[in-house]
C-alpha cells in the first residue's frame, strides 16, 4: 500500500478507537443549547457535524489542521524555485495531520499524473453536447458526473464489499477524482473560450501547475498563483454550502463523483463560490456606470449606496461565520503586492476595501462588513489575461474538491452514519408555543 493510503488508514484507526470511548463515556453530555432563530435562520452557530480537515474561528478565520495559511506558506513543501506551497501538501496534511516532507509532495504529484492520464472519452463528449451558453460550473459537474463511470465505489459495493472497506475504495476514487479535475476543468475552459483548441498536459509539472498549463497560462507566476490559489481555497471547515453538501450526500454512501458534484451545485450558488465571477461582473458594472476604469472612493461609495438601495448584496463582502477581513483576502492581497502592485484593477479592489466595511457597517443588519476569500481573486486572474469571469467557480471547486474529498475520506473511515436531522412545521412551533405540542422536547 502506497505511503500516504497505510498513513491514513494508520490516523484513522487511532482516531477511530478514540471518538468510540468518547461516545461510550460522554455520549449524552450537551454541547449547547438551539433557538427558535436559529431553526428559522440557516442553522447558525448549531454545532451539528465533525469535520477534520480544518477548523474556522470566527476572528482568526481558517487553520488547516491547526495550521494558519501563512504558516502553509513557510512550512509546506514548494515547487522548484517557488515560495508558494504545493496544494499537494495540503491534501497530504488534511488527510494525515502530517506535514509531508518535499518527497511525499513529489511522490503524490506523480502518483496524480498518473492516475489523471486516463480520462475516458465520454467525458469530454458529454461537456461538448451541451450549448454552447451553458455554464462553466454546469460543464464542471456534468464532466464529473460522465466521470462517475469510473467509480470503483460503485462497482465494489455492487459486488457486496465489507463496510469495513469503505474507506479504501473511497480514497481510490477520491485520488482519481482530484487527479482529474484539472483536466476537465481545463477541458471546460479552453472548450468554451479557446475554440476547442485543449493543451496537452505537462506531467512533469506539479498538479497545479500543471492545471495553469493545460489553461494555457504558462507564466512561472501564474503557476506560482495557481498553487496559492489551490491551497486556500480547499477547504472551510465542514458546514459551508459546498463541504456540507458532499459530506450529506456522501452520508448516504453516494460516492465520490455523486457527492463532489452534489457539493459543486452548491458552490455553483451566488452567495457561495459564484460570489468570485460577481465580484468582477459588479466592478465592471460599476466601472462602466461611473464611466471611469479607476474610481475615487467617492465613486465607489457612491456605487454601493446604489447597489444596496436596490436591494442587492456587495458581491465579496460579508461571511456567515468570519467576523474580521478573510486571511485567504489577505493572502491574495500579498500575492499582489509582491506580483502586480500597480495593476489598476487590483488598486481598485483595496479601494474597495477601503470604502465598503465602513458602509457595511452602518447597516445593522449585516453581520460582517469585511471582504471574503471572493473579493481579490477574480483581479489577480484578470491581470493574467483570464477574462471569463465566468469560468472563476471553476477554479475554486477544482481547489474545494481536495478538502471536501479529503473529509469524504476520514467520513468513511471513520464510519459516519446517515446523516439525517429532524424538521419541523410552523404549525408544530406555533402549537408548541402555545403549549400544546412537546413535538421536540
Ligand atoms: N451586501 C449587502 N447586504 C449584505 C451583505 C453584503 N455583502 N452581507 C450580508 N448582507 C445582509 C444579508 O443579505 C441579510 O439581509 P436580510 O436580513 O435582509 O436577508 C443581512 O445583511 C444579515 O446577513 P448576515 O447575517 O450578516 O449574513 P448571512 O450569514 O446571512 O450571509 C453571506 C452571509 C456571505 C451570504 C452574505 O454576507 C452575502 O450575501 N455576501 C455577499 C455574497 C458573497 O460574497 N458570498 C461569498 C461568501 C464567502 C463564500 O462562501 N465564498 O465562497
Amino acid at each position: 500500500m502506497e505511503k500516504l493510503k497505510a498513513l491514513f488508514k494508520s490516523k484513522a484507526d487511532i482516531l477511530s478507537a478514540e471518538i468510540k470511548d468518547i461516545i461510550k463515556d460522554h455520549g449524552t453530555k450537551k454541547v449547547g443549547e438551539v433557538q427558535l432563530a436559529q431553526i428559522y435562520q440557516g442553522m447558525r452557530g448549531i454545532t451539528g457535524m465533525i469535520y477534520e480537515t480544518s477548523l474556522l474561528d470566527s476572528e482568526e478565520g481558517i487553520r488547516f489542521r491547526g495550521f494558519t495559511i501563512p504558516e502553509l506558506q513557510q512550512k509546506l513543501p514548494h515547487a522548484k524555485g517557488g515560495s508558494e506551497p504545493l496544494p499537494e501538501g495540503l491534501f497530504w496534511l488534511m488527510l494525515t495531520g502530517e506535514i509531508p516532507t518535499q518527497e511525499d509532495v513529489e511522490a503524490l504529484s506523480r502518483d496524480w499524473a498518473e492516475r489523471g492520464n486516463t480520462i475516458p472519452k465520454h467525458v469530454f463528449k458529454t461537456i461538448d453536447a451541451l450549448p454552447p451558453e451553458t455554464h462553466p460550473m454546469t460543464l464542471l459537474v456534468v464532466g464529473i458526473m460522465a466521470l462517475q463511470t469510473e467509480s470503483i465505489f460503485v462497482k465494489k459495493y455492487a459486488e457486496g464489499v465489507n463496510k469495513k472497506d469503505y474507506w479504501g475504495i473511497t480514497y481510490e476514487d477520491s485520488m482519481n477524482l482530484i487527479a482529474r479535475m484539472p483536466a476537465v476543468a481545463s477541458y471546460v475552459y479552453r472548450h468554451k473560450y479557446k475554440n476547442g483548441e485543449n493543451i496537452s498536459p505537462d506531467y512533469s509539472l506539479d498538479w497545479a501547475g500543471n492545471f495553469a498549463h493545460m489553461l494555457g497560462f504558462d507564466q512561472v507566476s501564474f503557476k506560482e498563483l495557481m498553487r496559492i490559489y489551490m491551497t486556500i481555497h480547499a477547504d472551510h471547515e465542514g458546514g459551508n454550502v459546498s463541504a456540507h453538501t458532499t459530506h450529506l450526500v456522501g452520508s448516504a454512501l453516494s460516492d465520490a463523483y455523486l457527492s463532489l458534484a452534489a457539493g459543486m451545485n452548491g458552490l455553483a450558488g451566488p452567495l457561495h463560490g459564484l460570489a468570485n465571477q460577481e465580484v468582477i461582473k459588479w466592478i465592471k458594472e460599476m466601472q462602466k456606470s461611473i464611466g471611469s476604469e479607476t474610481p475615487t472612493g467617492e465613486q465607489i461609495a457612491e456605487y454601493v449606496q446604489k447597489t444596496l438601495a436596490d436591494g442587492k448584496v456587495v458581491p465579496g463582502y460579508g461571511h456567515a461565520v468570519l467576523r474580521k477581513t478573510d486571511p485567504r483576502f489577505t493572502a491574495q492581497q500579498e500575492f499582489a503586492k509582491k506580483h502586480m502592485p500597480n495593476d489598476p484593477l487590483v488598486n481598485t479592489v483595496w479601494k474597495i476595501y477601503e470604502t465598503v466595511p465602513p458602509i457595511l457597517q452602518t447597516k445593522a443588519k449585516i453581520k460582517n462588513p469585511w471582504p471574503n476569500v471572493d473579493a481579490h481573486s477574480g483581479a489577480l486572474l484578470v491581470h493574467y489575461g483570464m477574462k471569463e469571469y465566468e469560468y472563476y467557480t471553476v477554479l475554486f471547486g477544482v481547489s474545494r474538491a481536495l478538502g471536501v474529498l479529503a473529509s469524504l475520506c476520514w467520513s468513511r473511515a471513520l464510519g459516519f452514519p446517515l446523516e439525517r436531522p429532524k424538521s419541523v412545521t410552523t404549525e408544530n412551533v406555533k402549537a408548541w408555543l402555545k403549549g400544546e405540542d412537546t413535538i421536540w422536547e
